[in-house]
């Protein structure tokens, strides 16, 4: 799938930093930045939704250092890993499910526990 690891650390990295645009355009939303567009928040979650899932497979053996921030313990430690970013995606997909009900206050809720779910796993996973 990947021909070299900076192949997989580019493609990882490529889908997250979307997520993490995506999640800011909600993000200000939220703080009242930018007005409440349940179109435009809806599809700032699909992108989410869809990016949440191929960061996974691109952390491959011995691809750590370099140009990845990824922590060793993400192999050393692959049960919690996987934890992890289950539990962000539950998180995307109550987010998800509150973008399409148009709920601004339930919008709000789940995006202070969708990012509580990005920094923890960033916290255990990602070096500084
Ligand atoms: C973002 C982003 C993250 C999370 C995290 C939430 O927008 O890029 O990694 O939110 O900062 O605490």
């Amino acid at each position: 799938q990947f021909r070299k690891v900076d192949d997989a650390v580019e493609y990882r990295k490529a889908a997250l930093h979307l997520m993490g645009a995506h999640f800011g355009r909600i993000g200000a939303v939220v703080k009242g930045d930018k007005p409440y567009d349940k179109a435009a928040v809806e599809a700032d979650v699909a992108v989410i939704e869809m990016m949440s899932k191929l960061p996974w497979p691109a952390f491959i053996p011995n691809s750590a250092g370099g140009h990845s921030k990824a922590k060793p313990e993400i192999w050393s430690q692959q049960a919690e890993f996987k934890t992890a970013t289950e539990k962000m995606e539950g998180e995307v997909a109550k987010l998800s499910a509150a973008a399409k009900s148009g709920d601004l206050a339930a919008i709000k809720v789940s995006f202070g526990s969708t990012g509580q779910s990005c920094k923890s796993c960033h916290d255990n996973f990602r070096n500084r």
